[in-house]
């Protein structure tokens, strides 16, 4: 009871702001939220047309108070998937998104999404945190590729998946749909395109073997629209190049490179005081921004990002919307003072629709 309550309230409210920002009339909204409610009393959920769909997952994004990225939040392309149940077509329609959300390396924010959460049946589940993203090994010589792959990693391997067992092996899907156990399917290597980091200027650079995607796509994360779950709705945009080069590349509890970057460099290491970190920081932000430009792939650097974060701000402003924001999560993990964003504050306060995380499957 209590829980159709809030079905209904937040579908009420859900309706009639998004009909009004597409700008149908009240007495549109009214006579849809009608129906709504009726679906509501004879079924306990209610189906999403198309319009709604693409409004209230577009409204998700501008609603996401940790994403920087938010100035394109209107052109996001949201592909309608709801009528798939298996998860071998699941899987099929997963890497469509990931060729037509990566066309060519121009990239499209895209989301797709799956069957919601609904009574009585089981929901649909993307055990990956992203599609694609690297493995991760403990071996007698160390961990070889991504660490935070580790756990998810041996799954694949408990369900046969056999892997090269180099620092870029991109993990296969797991699927958990029609109340069966999780299955796992690999991802086509052709339609996964990835990007070899060099350096204009720096000899060598290229020998450190890095690489990585193109294209970010979150899979893990609930779709929350007028009171429906959707457990399935994986997203991407293009990276911000601190993401892979400040973080990914840099955290020594991801793949450490800066000792090798500085070496590399020739940099003093003897003292922190000579800030061989932050000199082999820059350098390296420098050859992913340089690599994905030179492959033609979609990225932005984070003045860029942060300037067009500006202009949302200014766009919010005047369609009388309040911005929310989490100023931890968006300023830049490089030079973040040299951004205006370091220098404002932001209302963290959580506007539905929305993003949310959902229970880990994997540790
Ligand atoms: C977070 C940039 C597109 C939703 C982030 C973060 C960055 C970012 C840098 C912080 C990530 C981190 O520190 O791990 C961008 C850029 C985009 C883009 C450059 C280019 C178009 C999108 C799209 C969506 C989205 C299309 C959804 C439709 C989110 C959400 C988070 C986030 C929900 C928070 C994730 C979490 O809590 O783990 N974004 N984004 N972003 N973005 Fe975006
Ligand atoms: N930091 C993560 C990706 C998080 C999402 N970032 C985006 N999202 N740019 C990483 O893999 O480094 N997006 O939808 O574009």
């Amino acid at each position: 009871q209590t829980e159709s309550t809030s079905l209904l309230q937040e579908a009420e409210h859900f309706i009639y702001k998004c009909y009004q920002e597409l700008g149908l009339s009240r007495e549109e909204a009214g006579a849809r939220f009608l129906d709504v409610k009726r679906e509501i009393e004879l079924t306990g959920t209610y189906e999403h047309t198309f319009a709604e769909l693409e409004h209230g997952a577009r409204m998700a994004w501008r609603n996401s108070n940790r994403c920087i990225g938010r100035l394109f939040w209107d052109k996001l392309r949201v592909r309608d998937e709801r009528h798939i149940s298996r998860a071998a077509h699941i899987a099929e329609s997963l890497c469509r998104h990931i060729e037509t959300a990566t066309n060519g390396g121009k990239i499209i924010p895209t989301l797709t999404v799956y069957r919601p959460s609904q009574p009585y049946k089981t929901d649909i589940g993307i055990w990956n945190h992203q599609l694609i993203r690297y493995a991760g090994y403990e071996t007698e010589h160390g961990i070889v590729g991504d660490p935070i792959s580790l756990q998810l990693t041996k799954l694949c391997q408990r369900l046969g998946w056999e892997s090269r067992g180099t620092d870029f092996d991109v993990l296969p899907l797991i699927i958990e749909a029609d109340g069966q156990a999780p299955l796992l399917f690999p991802i086509p290597e052709e339609i996964v395109k990835q990007i070899d980091i060099d350096h204009p200027d720096i000899e060598g650079f290229a020998a450190l073997g890095l690489r990585w995607y193109a294209v970010p796509i979150i899979a893990d994360m609930m779709l929350s629209i007028g009171g429906i779950r959707y457990t399935a709705a994986p997203f991407n945009g293009w990276y911000m190049g601190t993401e892979i080069g400040a973080r990914n590349f840099a955290d020594t509890f991801r793949y450490n490179k800066l000792p090798a970057v500085a070496e590399l460099m020739g940099l003093d290491r003897s003292s922190e005081t000579t800030l061989w970190k932050d000199r082999a920081l820059i350098e390296l932000n420098a050859a992913v921004l340089h690599s994905f430009r030179r492959e033609g792939v979609s990225i932005v650097d984070h003045h860029t990002a942060a300037a067009q974060f500006k202009l949302f701000e200014e766009r919010e402003r005047k369609a009388g919307r309040e911005l929310t924001g989490d100023w931890t999560w968006l300023i830049p993990p490089l030079s973040p003072a040299a951004t205006p964003i370091f220098h404002s504050s932001y209302e963290n306060r959580v506007v539905k629709p929305n993003f949310f995380a959902q229970e880990k499957k994997v540790a």
